[in-house]
């Protein structure tokens, strides 16, 4: 079974969100998407308006989402597609190159975001409203 990988924060989840997953699963059989931890996203220097326990769960509610496990590090990405028989590893281009070390392990692609949208601003619209 073709499996696919990816990682995010997934905020104020939207439409760029879904078509990322929606395209990846696409590729595959079956999806596994790592939410980032509020603990790593500190890490990251991200803030977020919803708690990960609030995030995952709507990551793990999606009809292309087949499975849905906490990312707490940047180095866990080998053991996980060792342990889930990843075949791609996916993310949006707003990431490009940054994981192709990846590609010892498995193809790794980076597929177009989709313009317009993003967590940041809808926050911001939010706090003008
Ligand atoms: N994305 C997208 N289009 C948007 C916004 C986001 O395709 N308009 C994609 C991003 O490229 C990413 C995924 O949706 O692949 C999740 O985005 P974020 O929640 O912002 O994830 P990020 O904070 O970038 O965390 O180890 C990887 C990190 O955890 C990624």
């Amino acid at each position: 079974m073709k499996t696919v990988l990816t990682y995010g924060t997934f905020d104020l989840f939207h439409i760029g969100h879904l078509r990322l997953l929606e395209r990846l699963r696409g590729l595959g059989e079956r999806l596994v998407v790592g939410v980032s931890t509020d603990e790593f996203n500190r890490e990251k220097g991200k803030t977020t308006v919803l708690p990960f326990s609030d995030r995952i769960e709507i990551v793990r509610a999606l009809r292309c989402v087949d499975l849905a496990i906490p990312e707490t590090c940047w180095e866990q990405k080998v053991a996980d597609i060792r342990e889930h028989g990843v075949s791609v590893f996916g993310m949006g281009n707003d990431w490009e190159g940054r994981f192709d070390d990846l590609r010892t392990h498995c193809e790794v692609i980076y597929l177009p975001r989709t313009e317009g949208v993003s967590s940041t601003h809808i926050r911001n619209t939010l706090k003008v409203l």
